[in-house]
């Protein structure tokens, strides 16, 4: 059995650095995870990609040789990738029994939008036996009132949807939000399990009034689906990844029948930087 999960969450969430901090924590327990970077305008890794949809298209090049812009450049990207993934086939052949660790773009709408993500978890699950899960990261310096925690709920709802594979919430960079005493503060706290009476107050405190009985068709939602409370995460924390990654491998079921892996050696760099 393979198994992949895709890091998700909107732009500078922490996803990357999620991503080299998963690594580098399954990696001391021995166990052979490779990076996957799915970003056709990522710079640089702290970690180096075992593969990288760079060696297949780079965002740079389409831009300069197609004029495109950034954006209909990462669009022409991703529709390339789908139309050529007997490049990724080939890529994972070496990697048969093997966990992915897949860095996504930060563009949100290339989850929704164009089904990028969809389609290539379908693809690694019918075609290349792959069991998926995903993360979907929130920063938490942004859950600091109600209206952002909704809208962030949305797009963690919408993603889960499109991609039709389980998925698990986090609020990254909670080192970020600790008071003096090491406490993380209450603001965001409440936020990470949120109890739905405090939302309705707070809805009735601040918003628009327009927007009430939008606002708490939304908490009803969110308390009768009970699918978005979210996890915190310090990349900076070895314990803390450790916790999200007993989730991501719960998830998945991972392990329930192999033993731990040695390390492969990797091909470093794949080529030509
Ligand atoms: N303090 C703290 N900073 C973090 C944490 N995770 C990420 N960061 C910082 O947040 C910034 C963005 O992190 P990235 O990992 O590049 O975020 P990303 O989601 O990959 O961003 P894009 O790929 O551009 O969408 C960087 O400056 C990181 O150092 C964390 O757990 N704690
Ligand atoms: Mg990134």
């Amino acid at each position: 059995m393979r198994y992949a999960v895709l890091v998700t969450g909107p732009a500078g969430a922490g996803k990357s650095t999620f991503c080299s901090a998963l690594i580098t924590h399954a990696q001391t327990l021995g166990r052979s995870v490779h990076l996957f970077n799915l970003d056709p305008a990522a710079e640089r890794f702290d970690y180096e990609p075992t593969l990288d949809i760079r060696d297949l298209i780079n965002l740079e090049d389409v831009m300069e040789e197609l004029e495109f812009g950034p954006n209909g450049g990462l669009i022409y990207c991703f529709e390339y990738l789908l139309n050529n993934l007997d490049w990724l086939d080939d890529e994972l052949g070496p990697y048969a029994d093997d966990y992915l660790i897949i860095d996504c773009p930060g563009q949100i709408e290339l989850y929704t939008h164009v089904p990028l993500l969809p389609r290539l978890a379908h693809h690694l699950e019918s075609q290349l036996n792959f069991r998926i899960s995903a993360t979907y990261l929130i920063d938490s310096q942004f859950m600091q009132d109600k209206t952002k925690y909704f809208a962030g709920v949305m797009s963690a709802m919408s993603c889960m949807m499109s991609l039709g594979v389980s998925m698990l919430c986090c609020m990254s960079k909670m080192d970020l939000v600790k008071d003096g005493k090491g406490r993380v503060r209450r603001e965001v706290g409440r936020y990470l399990d949120p109890d739905p009476a405090l939302l309705y107050e707070d809805v009735g405190a601040s918003s628009n009034p327009k927007f009430h009985a939008l606002n708490q068709a939304v908490v009803s939602l969110i308390e009768s689906q009970n699918i978005v409370s979210f996890l915190p995460l310090d990349s900076t924390n070895e314990d803390s990844v450790n916790t999200i990654l007993s989730h991501i491998d719960n998830m998945m079921q991972y392990g329930e029948d192999e033993e731990p892996k040695v390390p492969k050696d990797m091909d470093e760099g794949g080529g030509d930087d």
